[in-house]
C-alpha cells in the first residue's frame, strides 16, 4: 500500500485517527515483531491524502511514551495528590464494582458517567460504556461541552448537522472561513482552500484573534468575541438592499423570509460595525463579495459558538447560503458539521432501552463544578457520589476549574478513571485503569469533517496491562450481575453492526474506509431534513419552546468593554500542537508550545506595564492563572487569547485558563461559553 516499507516481515494495518478533529485521517501502521515501527496517512484515502498533522504523526511515541499507564492503580496519598500504588486488575474491578453496587443499591442516580471524544470512536466512546450506565440506571450526562449549540442551530435551520461535501471546497469562488482556525485545527481542509486560491479563490477569515489562518487569507474580519450575529444580520441587509437575493431560491426553499429581512433591515453596517468593533466599510465589502462571487462556500466553525448567543449565530450564518442560492453549486453552501450524514445506530450500540421505565436525571457536562459540590434536594436529586471518568479530562477541560477542583477533590466522593496518562484528572481519582490507544484496539468512526466511515483494527497487542473501555465495562458489568447478552458482544461484532447495513464491512476491513452515498450538491433543489423541508429562517420548533424563532444577535454575558473591573475579553482557542488536553504531555510536542501565553496587544500592555515575555497575573471573580504575556500582532485591542488547554499541573500557579471560564450556558444547545469570558491582566 505505501512505497517504503522496511523490512521483510513488516506487516501494515489500516486504521483511522481517533481525535476530535474533523479531518478523520486513515492511518497506515507498519509492524514488525509486534511493534508499531511507523505511522503514516493513508495515500488511498482522498481526504487524507497521506499526510498527517504533527501532532498525530507523534502518536509512535504516544503510544510508547515511557508514562504510559500500564498497570491499575489505587490512592494511597490524599485526593489530589496523584499518590497511588499498583493493584491487580481483580482487584479494583472488584472493588469498583462493589462501590458501585453499594451506591446504586440506595440510588443509581448518584453514579456519575463523564466522558467526551478523548476518542470519537463509536466502540470506545458510548458503546459498551452506555449500556453498562443504562443498564445501571446511572445519571445521563449532557455531552455539550463542544459542539451542541451549533449542532442545535444547524438542526433548527437546516434539519440535521448536514452541509457541503468538503472536497467541493477546492471549486469555491469565494470561501468564508468564519471562527475557525484551520491551519491548526482542521489541516485537510486548509489545504482544499489553499488549492481554491491558486484557482482563485477569495479567501475571508473572521476571527477576533490574527491566526496563521487569518494571516494568510486575502481578508481579515478581527471582530469582537460574540459579535459574530451582528455582522451576519448586516450582510443580509446588504444583500436585500443591493438585491443580491436569488428569489427563486428563497421563494421554493425557505420559509419565514418576510420575518427574516425585517429584522435584517434593522442591522445597518454602520450598527453592527459599533457592535463588532470593525469598520462599517468592511461590513460592506464582505457583504458585496458574499453577494457578487460564486460559488461561495462558508467553512463555519467552533469559534463563534463558545459565547451566549452561539446559538443564535449559528442560526444567522447558516440562513445566507439560502438567500444567495449558493446552495445551487456543489462548491456553494456552509460546511459546520457533516456527522447528521451518518446513519449509525446509536440506539443497538447505547441501548437506552435498558433503562425501562426508569428515567434518570441529565447532568451537563459543562456544569460538573456546581454539579458535584450539590448536596441532595428535591430539585438535583441525590448528590453525586460516584463518578466514572473516560475518554475525557474534566480537570483540565471543563470551566471554572477551581470549582471543578474542589467537586473532586471532596473526600465521600469515589472516583474511577480510565486513562492513557497521568492528567490532571487522573491526580484526583480513587482507582485509575489504563487504557489502550487506538494501535491496540478495535474501533468504527463516522466524522463530522468529510463523509467515509472508518475502521480502525489493532496494530499490536496492549501495551503492558492496558484494556479497551469496553472491555472494562463488560468486566463489571459481569461482576455486577448484568447478564444481559448484550455485554457479550465483542469489540468486532460492535464495530461490524454499527452502521447496519449502511456499509461493506469486508470493504472496510479491506482498505480501512467506506463512502457514504450523499449526492454532491445536497440541497441544489432544496429537500432540507427539516419538517418543511426548507431552510428555516422561521423556525416554529423554537418559537413553540418560547423562543425566538428569527435568528438575532445575542449580546455575550460578559461583552468586551462591558465591565471597568474586568475590561478585556478573554479568548482560549486550542494551541496547534495539541488536541484539548491530549498529547500536551508529548515532550516533543511542548517543545513548540514552549509554556501557557497570554497574547496581548500592546495598547492594552503598555496601559497596565506589561512588557513582552513578564509573567504575568490573569484575574477575574472566578480565579487567577499566571502564564506569559506576548505583546503580539495576534491580538486586537480589548481582547487576550490564552491558548489552551494546558494540563494544570504543568501551569505556573497549578491552574490553566480555565480557572477563568463561567459555566453558563448558550442560548441553544445548553453548551459552555468559554469565549465568553472577561479578565483583567496585571504583572505577576
Ligand atoms: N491542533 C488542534 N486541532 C484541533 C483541536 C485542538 O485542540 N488542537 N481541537 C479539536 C476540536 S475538539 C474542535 S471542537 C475543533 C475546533 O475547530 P475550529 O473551530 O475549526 O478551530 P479552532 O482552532 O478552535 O478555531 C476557533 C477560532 O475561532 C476564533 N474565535 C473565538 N471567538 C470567536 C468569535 O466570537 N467569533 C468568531 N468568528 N471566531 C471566534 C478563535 O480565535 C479561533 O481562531 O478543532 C479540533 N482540532
Ligand atoms: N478554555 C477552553 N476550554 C475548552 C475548549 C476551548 O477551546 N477553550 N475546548 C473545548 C472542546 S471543543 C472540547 S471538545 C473539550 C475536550 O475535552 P475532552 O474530550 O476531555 O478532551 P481531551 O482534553 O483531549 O481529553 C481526552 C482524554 O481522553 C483520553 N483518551 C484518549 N483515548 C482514550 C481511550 O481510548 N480510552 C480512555 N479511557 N481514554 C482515552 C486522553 O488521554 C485524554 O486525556 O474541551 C473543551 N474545553
Ligand atoms: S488530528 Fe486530525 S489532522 Fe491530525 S491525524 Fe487526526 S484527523 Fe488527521
Ligand atoms: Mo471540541
Amino acid at each position: 500500500m505505501l512505497e517504503t516499507v522496511p523490512a521483510a516481515a513488516a506487516r501494515q494495518v489500516p486504521g483511522a485517527c481517533p481525535h476530535d478533529c474533523p479531518d478523520t485521517c486513515a492511518l497506515v501502521t507498519t509492524v514488525q515483531d509486534g511493534v508499531a515501527v511507523r505511522l503514516q496517512g493513508n495515500p488511498a484515502h482522498q481526504p487524507t491524502d497521506g499526510v498527517l498533522c504533527n501532532k498525530v504523526s507523534h502518536y509512535l511515541e504516544r503510544t510508547y511514551h515511557p508514562e504510559r499507564l500500564l498497570q491499575p492503580l489505587r490512592r494511597s496519598g490524599p485526593k489530589g495528590s496523584g499518590r497511588f500504588e499498583p493493584v491487580s486488575w481483580d482487584a479494583a474491578l472488584d472493588d469498583i464494582a462493589r462501590r458501585l453496587s453499594a451506591i446504586a443499591a440506595r440510588d443509581p442516580q448518584a453514579i456519575l458517567p463523564y466522558s467526551y471524544c478523548g476518542t470519537m470512536g463509536l466502540v470506545q466512546g458510548e458503546a459498551m460504556a452506555g449500556r453498562f450506565f443504562h443498564r445501571l440506571g446511572a445519571s445521563l450526562l449532557d455531552r455539550t461541552i463542544c459542539a451542541s449549540a451549533g449542532a442545535e442551530a444547524l438542526v433548527q435551520t437546516l434539519g440535521a448537522k448536514v452541509g457541503m461535501k468538503v472536497e467541493f471546497f477546492a471549486e469555491a469562488g469565494l470561501i468564508l472561513v468564519w471562527g475557525s482556525n484551520a491551519i491548526t485545527s482542521s489541516v485537510h481542509f486548509w489545504r482544499l482552500a489553499q488549492e481554491a486560491k491558486r484557482r482563485g479563490a477569495r479567501l475571508v477569515c473572521i476571527d477576533p484573534r490574527r491566526t496563521e489562518t487569518a494571516e494568510k487569507c486575502h481578508e481579515h474580519v478581527q471582530l469582537l468575541p460574540g459579535t459574530d450575529g451582528a455582522l451576519a444580520l448586516a450582510l443580509m441587509h446588504e444583500l436585500v438592499v443591493h438585491d443580491w437575493l436569488d428569489h427563486d431560491y428563497i421563494a421554493r426553499h425557505t420559509s419565514g423570509w418576510e420575518g427574516l429581512r425585517e429584522r435584517a433591515l434593522r442591522w445597518t453596517p454602520e450598527r453592527a460595525a459599533h457592535v463588532c468593533g470593525i469598520p462599517a466599510q468592511q461590513i460592506r465589502d464582505l457583504a458585496r463579495d458574499y453577494g457578487t462571487i460564486r460559488p461561495a462556500a462558508i467553512r463555519l466553525n467552533y469559534g463563534m459558538q463558545r459565547v451566549r448567543g452561539g446559538g443564535n449565530a449559528v442560526r444567522a450564518v447558516a440562513c445566507l447560503p439560502a438567500l444567495v442560492g449558493a446552495w445551487r453549486h456543489r462548491a456553494g453552501g456552509v460546511l459546520l458539521s457533516s456527522s447528521g450524514f451518518f446513519p449509525a445506530d446509536r440506539a443497538w450500540l447505547q441501548r437506552l432501552d435498558l433503562l425501562g421505565d426508569r428515567r434518570p436525571r441529565t447532568i451537563n457536562m459543562v456544569t460538573i463544578g456546581d454539579d458535584l459540590l450539590r448536596p441532595s434536594s428535591p430539585s438535583f436529586g441525590p448528590a453525586v457520589e460516584a463518578v466514572v471518568v473516560y475518554n475525557s479530562n474534566p480537570l483540565a477541560v471543563a470551566p471554572e476549574s477551581g470549582k471543578v477542583a474542589r467537586g473532586f477533590a471532596r473526600e465521600d466522593l469515589f472516583t474511577v478513571v480510565l486513562e492513557q496518562f497521568h492528567t490532571d484528572t487522573v491526580d484526583y481519582a480513587d482507582y485509575v485503569l489504563p487504557a489502550t490507544t487506538q494501535l491496540e484496539h478495535w474501533d468504527i468512526h463516522g466524522t463530522y469533517g468529510h463523509t467515509d466511515v472508518m475502521l480502525n483494527q489493532p496494530a499490536i497487542a496492549p501495551v503492558g496491562q492496558s484494556r479497551p473501555n469496553t472491555q472494562v465495562f463488560r468486566e463489571l458489568a459481569q461482576r455486577m450481575g448484568f447478564t444481559d447478552a448484550c455485554f457479550r458482544d465483542s469489540d468486532e461484532d460492535l464495530c461490524r453492526r454499527a452502521f447496519g447495513g449502511h456499509v461493506d464491512f469486508e470493504r472496510l476491513l479491506g482498505q480501512g474506509f467506506a463512502s457514504l452515498h450523499i449526492p454532491d450538491a445536497p440541497f441544489a433543489d432544496g429537500g432540507f431534513p427539516t419538517p418543511s423541508g426548507k431552510c428555516e429562517f422561521f423556525s416554529e420548533r423554537l418559537a413553540r419552546q418560547g423562543l425566538d424563532g428569527l435568528p438575532d444577535h445575542v449580546p455575550n454575558y460578559e461583552a468586551a468593554g462591558s465591565s471597568q473591573r474586568h475590561p478585556l475579553a478573554m479568548i482560549s482557542p486550542p494551541a496547534r500542537n495539541w488536541l484539548n488536553s491530549t498529547f500536551v504531555n508529548v515532550q516533543s510536542l511542548r517543545d513548540i508550545e514552549g509554556e501557557p501565553l497570554l497574547e496581548i496587544h500592546a495598547d492594552d500592555a503598555a496601559a497596565r506595564g506589561i512588557v513582552d515575555r513578564q509573567m504575568v497575573r490573569v484575574f477575574n471573580d472566578r480565579g487567577e492563572y499566571h502564564c506569559r504575556a506576548r505583546v503580539s500582532k495576534r491580538a486586537r485591542p480589548g481582547v487576550v487569547n490564552g491558548l489552551g488547554i494546558w494540563w494544570r499541573k504543568l501551569g505556573a500557579n497549578g491552574t490553566n485558563v480555565n480557572e477563568l471560564t463561567s459555566q453558563r450556558l448558550t442560548d441553544l444547545g445548553r453548551a459552555p461559553v468559554f469565549y465568553d469570558c472577561l479578565v483583567d491582566v496585571q504583572p505577576a
